[in-house]
């Protein structure tokens, strides 16, 4: 029998969302425990115990596989390759393993080792997998289409975790949008009609993390927590008096559609109710893209009204943004950093348009035959496009870059952080903490931590003038300034070294393989005027093809098409090389000694600056960059080979 049950979350990688830089300041390791997990550990039949790992928090060690008779996991896109080394280690130990979660639920086919997929939401699908697991034939295929009703999820079972690590706790009152953005596969997984917890049950969850003994932040996971209205004003009502009723332990951030703004009852409800930050999509100020987008909430508003409505009743707006649009014009980037600055939202988080899968954009793009390859999950700073776009691929990455880098450049940022310092009111309690911890001692360290690092660094000068006009004109906001200030230590770092450094080096490539070709071109345009014109030909072939390869590395990210284009333009040069061989031989015998020199001078040039290329491809590291080297060299020796040739056949014109 399976009674000893251990859950594995995988790790995420260092990105935006992850504030791994800046966690450390508070003594936190990650900003939220794995709720999904901590719900399942709750709908198990008691009979069965339960310990959680969170990768991100702790190391999976050889004991607690040995201790597990079967491991569960759950992750989302992004855990991916977290998640297959989980896998690969559980089956080295010889354990059973079940996947759920996002991920799996929308990508189980491509995912190998699993012995059971537990699918979509486990109130309906794990019952059905553990009953057939104790009659002895557990499946591998568990799925369900059924959107259960939230009164059957148990409270989640906090006990099983060290909240310490943990910058926040989180807490769900609903699953589901109301609303069907294109790019967005919420709907897929959780549908359209939002299913709501009974209040009495979230005021128990609540009461359940008081009593645990934690103090401070709550995230709320809703998708769209506002997608329920009724529910969610009567939901307040009650956490505005269990709030007061406990002397006010918890403050509250959530997700939220911006239309938020245009209901003051609801907006005021939540500032009585705790609430010092929500995450709004605003995707773009281009009111095009919005409405191919399928983003209704975001039309017939004015956009920065209502940022600044949320704002100045005291909740700070942290929002997304999209850059990608079919509809997007080519000052995009312009556009957005424009919207971003003068409105106040220190943490943006921009992403490239993402095709994930089982959404109407995966659909679309298929039937258009744009899809080129499945999401990473990461859609900040990943610098990668899965679809084909209407822009330049190379002009819209350099757009996304320019974004990410302009606004998190650390003067711009510190200005925004003065916006949104400058429109909260006096008496908000967003302005009171530090990541959510409000005892004096936490925001002292917090402010040592920050001052130590920053001070010195290369912004100092931002640091120390942000910190000061804080002083001088909101004191009462220091715990604010000194919380935007710890997080924007992490958002202007990710930015320097995963997109500004890479986008650099990545430009420098492009250039270089230009110039390569042009060289190239000229020498094989100079070796064969007259003679060989399918030869000649053939080079335009090469060259144009180098050209898209050129204009494809000037992004990293691109690298899969890269590499595809490099496969194939390699296969056409060796087609075409064979094709001619002896025809070619014939003619590179015949040349003059002075001739062979001349060849071998161009060679060694030739040689010298494909070296060039290749040393500064493999600056860019990584495996895949160095299987991209690999490639790049065996291209070389083939160029080198229509090179000789090339120079036979001018032997020949001569001779002949
Ligand atoms: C909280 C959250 C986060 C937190 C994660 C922290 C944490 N430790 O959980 C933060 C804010 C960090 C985050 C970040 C991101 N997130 Co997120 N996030 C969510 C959110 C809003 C809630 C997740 C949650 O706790 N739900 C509550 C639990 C109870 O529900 P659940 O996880 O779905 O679990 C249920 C079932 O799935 C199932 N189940 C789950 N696991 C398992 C395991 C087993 C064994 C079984 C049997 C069943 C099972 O049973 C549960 C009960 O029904 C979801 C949206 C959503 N509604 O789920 C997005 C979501 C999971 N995130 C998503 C994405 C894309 C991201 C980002 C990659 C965004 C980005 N643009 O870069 C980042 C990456 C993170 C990083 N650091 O790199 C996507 C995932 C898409 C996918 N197919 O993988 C989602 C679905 C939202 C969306 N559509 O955009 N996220
Ligand atoms: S409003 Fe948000 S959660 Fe709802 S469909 Fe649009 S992007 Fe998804």
């Amino acid at each position: 029998m399976y009674h000893r049950i251990l859950m594995v979350y995988p790790e995420f990688p260092e990105t935006f969302w992850s504030f791994k830089g800046s966690l450390g300041f508070v003594g936190k390791k990650t900003n939220f425990p794995p709720l999904s997990l901590l719900t399942v550990a709750a709908l198990l039949p008691e009979r069965y115990e339960v310990r959680i790992v969170d990768m991100n928090v702790i190391r999976l060690r050889s004991t607690d596989l040995d201790w597990a008779d079967m491991v569960f996991t759950s992750s989302m896109l992004v855990q991916k390759e977290s998640l297959e080394r989980v896998i690969a280690r559980v089956r080295r130990a010889g354990k059973p393993i079940v996947a759920g979660g996002p991920y799996p639920t929308q990508c189980w086919q491509g995912i190998e080792g699993v012995d059971h997929f537990v699918l979509n939401e486990a109130e309906v699908t794990l019952p059905a997998f553990i009953a057939d697991l104790e009659a002895g034939h557990p499946k591998h295929l568990y799925t369900s289409d059924l959107k259960p009703d939230l009164s059957l999820t148990p409270p989640p079972r906090y006990g099983l975790i060290d909240r310490r690590p943990y910058s926040s706790m989180t807490l769900q009152f609903s699953r589901g949008c109301p609303n069907d953005c294109e790019f967005c596969d919420i709907v897929e997984l959780f549908g359209r009609k939002p299913r709501v917890k009974p209040a009495s049950r979230f005021i128990a969850e609540l009461e359940s993390l008081h009593s645990l003994g934690h103090r401070g932040g709550i995230f709320i996971v809703d998708d769209n927590f506002i997608g329920n209205r009724v529910a969610v004003k009567l939901l307040l009502d009650q956490v505005v008096d269990w709030q007061e009723t406990h002397g006010r332990p918890f403050t509250f951030s959530t997700e939220a559609s911006v239309d938020l703004a245009r209901d003051e009852e609801l907006l005021s409800l939540m500032v009585r109710a705790g609430f010092t930050m929500t995450f709004v999509g605003i995707e773009t100020p281009v009111k095009e893209s919005l409405e191919s987008a399928h983003k209704r909430t975001n039309l017939g508003i004015s956009l920065p009204d209502s940022v600044r409505k949320i704002q100045e009743s005291g909740i700070e707006v942290t929002a997304g943004f999209i850059v990608g649009f079919d509809t997007d014009p080519e000052d995009i980037a312009a556009r957005q950093i424009a919207f971003i600055q003068e409105s106040g939202i220190a943490t943006a988080m921009v992403g490239l348009l993402t095709a994930l899968p089982n959404t109407g954009l995966h659909r679309r793009l298929k039937v258009e035959g744009r899809l080129l390859a499945e999401s990473s999950g990461d859609n900040t700073h990943g610098l990668a496009l899965n679809f084909v776009p209407k822009m330049e691929a190379s002009k819209l990455i350099g757009a996304y870059a320019e974004v990410l880098t302009t606004i998190y450049d650390p003067k711009r940022y510190f200005e925004r952080c003065q916006v949104l310092l400058e429109r909260l009111p006096r008496r908000s309690q967003a302005g009171d903490r530090v990541l959510g911890e409000r005892t004096a001692l936490s925001n002292v360290r917090a402010l040592l931590h920050s001052f130590f690092r920053q001070v010195l660094s290369p912004y100092g000068h931002h640091y120390l003038g942000f910190l000061a006009t804080t002083l001088w004109r909101r004191p009462w906001m220091l715990a604010k300034a000194i919380e935007k200030a710890i997080e924007g230590y992490s958002l202007i770092r990710i930015t320097r070294f995963k997109v500004e450094k890479p986008w650099a080096r990545a430009r420098a490539l492009g250039s270089l393989l230009h110039r390569s070709i042009l060289s190239l071109d000229r020498r094989i345009g100079k070796a064969a005027p007259t003679v060989l014109e399918d030869l000649f030909e053939e080079s335009r072939a090469v060259q144009a093809a180098l050209s898209t390869i050129a204009s494809l590395a000037a992004s990293v990210p691109v690298l899969a098409l890269v590499e595809a284009s490099i496969q194939a333009l390699s296969l056409r040069v060796a087609g075409f090389v064979s094709d001619r061989s002896s025809r070619l031989a014939t003619l590179a015998a015949r040349a003059t000694e002075a001739q062979r020199r001349d060849l071998a001078a161009a060679v060694g040039r030739h040689r010298a600056k494909h070296f060039e290329v290749i040393a500064s491809a493999s600056t860019l590291a990584g495996s895949r960059m160095s299987s991209l080297v690999l490639q790049l060299a065996a291209l070389e020796t083939m160029i080198l080979g229509i090179g000789s040739f090339t120079v036979g056949g001018q032997g020949r014109a001569e001779l002949g």
